[in-house]
C-alpha cells in the first residue's frame, strides 16, 4: 500500500454540508486509487457511541472517540474522513494531538447559522426553536470555530461551491502537503 494515513476532520454546524462533503471527498479520493473511510458522528452515534447525548461532556467524548478511531485508521494507511460538529476547540485539538505533525487535516465548513436554518434539512432547527430539542448547537449551545484550520470552506450556492469543488480544494491541499 503505497499510501500514507491522515485524518480529514471536518466541523462545523449541522446543515452546514459536512456529511456532504465527505461523500464527495471519499469518491473524489477513490477515483484516484485512494483507500479512505468516513466517520460520521451522526452514524457513529447509532453504534460506538450510542451511549452518548448531546450535554457537554457526552460531546466531548463523541469526539474523543472518534478521534481515537480516526488514529488507527490513519495507522492503518486509510485516508479517514471525520465528520461530526464538534463544537469545542479543545477537544479537536486534542484529536489533533494524536496524530503526527501534518496528518490532521482541519477543515472548517463555515457556513453562517442563518444559512444553515434557512436549509434545515431535517427539521432540527425548527424543533430547536421551538424548545423541543434542547442544547442544539448553535440555538443554545455553543460552537467554536476552529482558529487555524488547515482549510476553510466557505460554500454559497454559486459557482464554485458544489460539493465536487470543493472536495477538490481538499484534495489539491492534500496533493501539496
Ligand atoms: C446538535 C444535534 C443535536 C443537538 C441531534 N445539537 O445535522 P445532523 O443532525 O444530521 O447532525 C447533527 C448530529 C450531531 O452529531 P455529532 O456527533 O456531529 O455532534 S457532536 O460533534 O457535537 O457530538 C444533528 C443531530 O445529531 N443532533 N441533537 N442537540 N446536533
Amino acid at each position: 500500500l503505497q499510501q500514507k494515513g491522515c485524518v480529514i476532520w471536518i466541523t462545523g454546524l449541522s446543515g452546514s454540508g459536512k456529511s456532504t462533503l465527505a461523500c464527495a471527498l471519499c469518491q473524489g479520493l477513490h477515483a484516484r486509487g485512494k483507500l479512505t473511510y468516513v466517520l460520521d458522528g451522526d452514524n457513529v452515534r447509532h453504534g460506538l457511541n450510542r451511549d452518548l447525548s448531546f450535554k457537554s461532556e457526552d460531546r466531548a467524548e463523541n469526539i474523543r472517540r472518534i478521534g481515537e478511531v480516526a488514529k488507527l485508521f490513519a495507522d492503518a494507511g486509510v485516508i479517514c474522513i471525520a465528520c461530526l460538529i464538534s463544537p469545542y476547540r479543545k477537544d479537536r485539538d486534542a484529536c489533533r494531538d494524536l496524530l503526527p505533525e501534518g496528518a490532521f487535516i482541519e477543515v472548517f465548513m463555515d457556513v453562517p447559522l442563518q444559512i444553515c436554518e434557512a436549509r434545515d434539512p431535517k427539521g432540527l432547527y425548527k424543533l430547536a426553536r421551538a424548545g423541543k430539542i434542547k442544547g442544539f448547537t448553535g440555538i443554545d449551545d455553543p460552537y467554536e470555530p476552529p482558529l487555524n484550520s488547515e482549510i476553510v470552506l466557505q460554500p454559497n450556492d454559486g459557482p464554485g461551491g458544489s460539493p465536487k469543488e470543493l472536495a477538490e480544494i481538499v484534495i489539491s491541499f492534500l496533493d501539496k502537503n
